[in-house]
């Protein structure tokens, strides 16, 4: 009987120190955030020394839970920590998204009939800066995209091999300016991307 409660004294030793083990590391751990955090924010001078020993004051178990979380409440509540929600790192990720956006045009069926009326769809696709635009052959016979000077001459910016029904070819306009592009198997067909 003695053996076994010697054991349970043993084994609820052995688990205090463990629990205060845990305890020591959370608050280093949280006085080191602490320090950091708040000069970050403002500086650690803002940061009332009654609280910077509440953490070290919990961390030793010498004060409850409660009372060390008050001391981080009274921190937002005054300000002192600011808790950032992510709002201005959603709108930089959005406005990551727009200027990476992705425009389509349509290379229409029955685009290769020279008087057909199935142009480009649309025939001036205007955008921003960093956008890629994706031409996607819904013809029903091969169509390429070539670059074109201001003369109609082919220039080498962006060029597709030609592209069967269904398939896609896509640039990434990084820079402004007014970009023609033809189709070198119907050269009557001319399209324009404008970046502004
Ligand atoms: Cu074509």
């Amino acid at each position: 009987m003695d053996v076994y409660i010697n054991n349970l004294v043993v084994v609820d030793k052995k688990l205090k120190m463990k629990q205060s083990i845990l305890k020591i590391s959370v608050g280093i751990m949280f006085s080191i955030f602490l320090i950091s955090f708040s000069i970050n924010l403002v500086n650690a001078e803002s940061v009332p020394s009654w609280v910077k020993n509440n953490a070290l004051w919990y961390g030793q178990g010498d004060i409850t839970e409660i009372e060390f979380l008050n001391s981080i409440k009274f921190l937002i509540e005054h300000d002192i920590l600011i808790l950032n929600n992510n709002s201005d790192d959603d709108d930089n990720d959005n406005d990551t998204v727009k200027r990476n956006q992705l425009e389509q045009i349509i290379i229409p069926n029955g685009n290769y009939v020279v008087s057909g009326g199935s142009f480009y769809l649309p025939l001036n696709l205007e955008i921003n800066p960093m956008t890629t635009v994706q031409w996607i052959n819904d013809d029903i016979v091969k169509h390429t995209v070539q670059s074109q000077d201001e003369f109609g001459k082919i220039i080498g910016l962006f060029n597709s091999v030609p592209l069967d029904t269904g398939e896609t070819f896509e640039f990434k306009f990084k820079e402004k300016g007014v970009y023609n592009y033809y189709c070198s198997l119907h050269p009557w067909r001319v399209g324009v991307v404008t970046v502004g």
